[in-house]
């Protein structure tokens, strides 16, 4: 049984829709058009919708279904589930699972094949919890200028959880893994709605798949998984981007060679050689690699930027920093353009994979227009770029700024 189109398109939605189209078609239909690499992507309005097991949250696509987590709720250290963003690439998938016939598959280049029940994982294999933060590859695509395709995200397609499951690492010693394996591969109970569409497999090299730290989750802040999210179990990869984090995970299989699938070789792929997942639109990198590890960023999450605020009034500034698991050392901020860079306070750290809180009190001292800038550094030295673009639009890590209006 294939999931419902949610019934959710409005008139408003089909309009900018429309509006979109239009504005693409001016554009290709003008006598001068702009090169297609200034094109400027058209950004929707933050629509608010409720889709099933969800409060209100921003629509960014409808079908496949994509919502992003408005920004209050980062003020929470974990993301309730019914708010969790949700990234789907392919239309169908079943509307209900059942917990009592399901089976997870393992197989491929194995000495014993396994179909576990939900039980079999939670009898079976010792139990493990772990905050970890997910975050998508696109987010923050908004703000990469010159715009580029793909669901426009700002910063709302990430959410730190708690998530209980078994270790990879246990499963696959219980399938025994034959000499020689080299990848293993991920795939969910979604399906593209046309054949030509490749599924939607990812695979991780096999030392990553037996670190320990590679769990198969069956829930999510003690909780079940939402279906939106990937119910009943997902893959949880600490550390690194959210492609890989299979929802609706049932097969699991074990490759002697490297998997050819699209959605290693083709998608999700950043260029190379250069730091950041970086490049310029007139000289884009010649060779691409996929992405793996999160890179440092750091996100103010209050006040919201635009805010009005009065002279000589202390306000309190609060913030995320994260990256891929060796931890936040300090995270700075400045009010002078970069000039000077002064440490904030950091929230006791909730685990090495999670995000962590930073916070701020500043007095302004001078009316007008005010722009504070955040960076954070990792206890590797990594820190963040100033300017950042690449084609696709992931990874986005540049020196985040707000603005603030000071009155008298
Ligand atoms: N089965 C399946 N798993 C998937 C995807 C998908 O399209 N299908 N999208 C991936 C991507 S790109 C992201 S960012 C995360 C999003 O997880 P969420 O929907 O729970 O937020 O799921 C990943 N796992
Ligand atoms: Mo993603």
């Amino acid at each position: 049984m294939k999931m419902n189109h949610f019934r959710m398109m409005t008139t408003c939605r089909r309009l900018s829709t429309l509006v979109s189209l239009i504005t693409i078609l001016l554009f290709a239909c003008s006598p001068n058009p702009r090169p297609e690499k200034e094109f400027d992507f058209f950004k929707p309005e933050d629509k608010l919708v409720t889709a099933p097991g969800k409060r209100e949250m921003i629509l960014r696509t409808e079908r496949p279904l994509n919502l992003e987590t408005p920004q209050k709720y980062f003020l929470e250290d974990f993301t309730p589930n019914d708010v969790f963003f949700v990234r789907w690439h392919l239309s169908e998938m079943p509307q209900r699972v059942n917990p009592d016939t399901f089976k997870l598959r393992i197989y491929g280049h194995v000495q014993r094949p396994l179909a576990l029940s939900i039980a079999d994982l939670k009898s079976r294999f010792n139990a493990v919890t772990l905050p970890a933060l997910a975050v998508c590859a696109g987010n923050a695509r908004q703000q990469f200028n010159p715009g580029v395709a793909g669901v426009q995200w700002k910063n709302g397609a990430m959410g730190n959880a708690n998530w209980t499951g078994v270790r990879l690492r246990d499963l696959l010693a219980a399938a025994g893994i034959k000499d020689g394996a080299l990848e293993v591969a991920f795939n969910g109970m979604d399906e593209p709605p046309l054949s030509q569409t490749p599924d939607f497999i990812k695979t991780l090299p096999l030392e990553k798949a037996m670190d320990g730290e590679v769990m198969v989750a069956y829930a999510m802040n003690h909780d079940t998984i939402p279906i939106l999210n990937g119910y009943p179990l997902k893959l949880v990869v600490p550390g690194w981007y959210a492609t890989y984090w299979i929802g609706m995970l049932h097969e699991i299989k074990v490759y002697k060679d490297t998997f050819p699938g699209f959605w290693m070789k083709k998608a999700y792929q950043v260029p190379i050689g250069i730091s950041n997942g970086n490049e310029t639109p007139d000289i884009l990198a010649k060779k691409t690699t996929p992405i793996r590890r999160i890179a440092i960023r750091s996100i103010f999450v209050q006040p919201e930027s635009g805010s009005s605020i009065q002279k000589g009034r202390a306000v309190e500034i609060q913030g995320l920093a994260f990256e891929g698991g060796s931890g936040i050392a300090k995270v700075e901020l400045s009010t002078d353009s970069g000039k000077t860079w002064t440490t904030t306070r950091l929230d006791t750290e909730l685990g090495k994979f999670a995000w962590r809180r930073w916070h701020y009190t500043w007095t302004p001292t001078s009316t007008g227009m005010q722009y504070l800038m955040v960076k954070a550094i990792s206890n590797q030295g990594e820190t963040q770029p100033w300017k950042q673009w690449n084609r696709s639009g992931y990874m986005k890590n540049e020196i985040e700024q707000l603005s603030l209006f000071v009155s008298e």
